[in-house]
């Protein structure tokens, strides 16, 4: 039907987010575009997967520690999936046209934020549209630079062009540029203005959250190499800083 607007679900991937999970599925179910809010949480310890449900979430839950089987290892979890798995279970679970995904770790996130990542997108603006956190002075430089952002809303048949053998970890958001780079597809950025979130280093302390951070860190450069030039120059090309 034409002017009708883009059915758009909410994906937050989770995993032992409970301090901070309840209120990003209320900013996200407070946003003017988002019919519902699927929480994917594999593998917490915590309350995570009850926070959400009680905030309004759809919660699935997925591999072998959703019955409180296992550590909170590293080694462990990543035998158990990744933030990308998370994100394909989410996709899976809902059939909206569009995908806001969201991490479940921000602090200072509102509806305002949400609405301003999807309007671009639902205006036609954009394929693409994503927030970043913000880096002050710095904020014109990290809005060109690729993205790495968990906040950001795409067509499902942008996650659904990531080949299955790319869906990994954190580089997962790599894949998404890739394929919009690739598809010669828009990109709109804005910074979501008094977003910050829980680092790593808060939430597993010293030297885990270090360690973690590290290894997120060489993942995505191992990634990077991997990645033609020209996309970066075609996302580049395609890129409108908003806001
Ligand atoms: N369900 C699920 N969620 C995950 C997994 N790994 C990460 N997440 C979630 O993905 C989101 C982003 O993960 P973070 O570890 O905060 O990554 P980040 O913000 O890029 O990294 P830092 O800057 O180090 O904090 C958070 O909501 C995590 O809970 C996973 O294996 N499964
Ligand atoms: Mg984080």
């Amino acid at each position: 039907m034409p002017g009708a607007r883009p059915v758009i679900d909410a994906v937050i991937p989770a995993r032992n987010e409970e301090p901070t999970v309840a209120s990003v599925v209320e900013a996200c179910l407070a946003c003017r575009y988002v019919r519902q809010v699927v929480v994917v949480d594999d593998g917490s310890t915590d309350d995570t997967a009850t926070r959400a449900a009680a905030a309004g979430a759809k919660v699935v839950r997925r591999g072998p520690l959703a019955d409180g089987s296992g550590g909170p290892s590293l080694a462990f979890e990543r035998s158990q999936g990744s933030k990308a798995h998370a994100m394909e279970a989410g996709v899976e679970a809902s059939d909206a046209e569009a995908i806001l995904f969201v991490d479940a770790d921000l602090i200072g996130l509102t509806a305002a934020h949400l609405d301003a990542i999807c309007q671009p997108y639902v205006e036609g603006r954009a394929v693409m549209s994503l927030g970043t956190f913000d880096y002050r002075w710095l904020n014109p430089l990290v809005v060109r630079l690729p993205p790495t952002t968990g906040e950001r809303i795409v067509p499902r048949w942008v996650f659904n062009a990531v080949p299955p053998s790319k869906r990994d970890g954190y580089t997962i958001e790599v894949m998404i540029n890739e394929v919009i780079a690739e598809g010669r597809c828009s990109t709109t950025a804005r910074v979501m203005k008094g977003v910050t979130h829980r680092t790593k280093r808060q939430k597993f302390g010293w030297p885990d959250g270090w360690r973690r951070t590290w290894q997120m860190f060489w993942d995505m450069v191992g990634v990077l190499r991997t990645v033609r030039a020209r996309s970066y120059w075609f996302y580049l090309r395609d890129l409108r800083v908003e806001g």
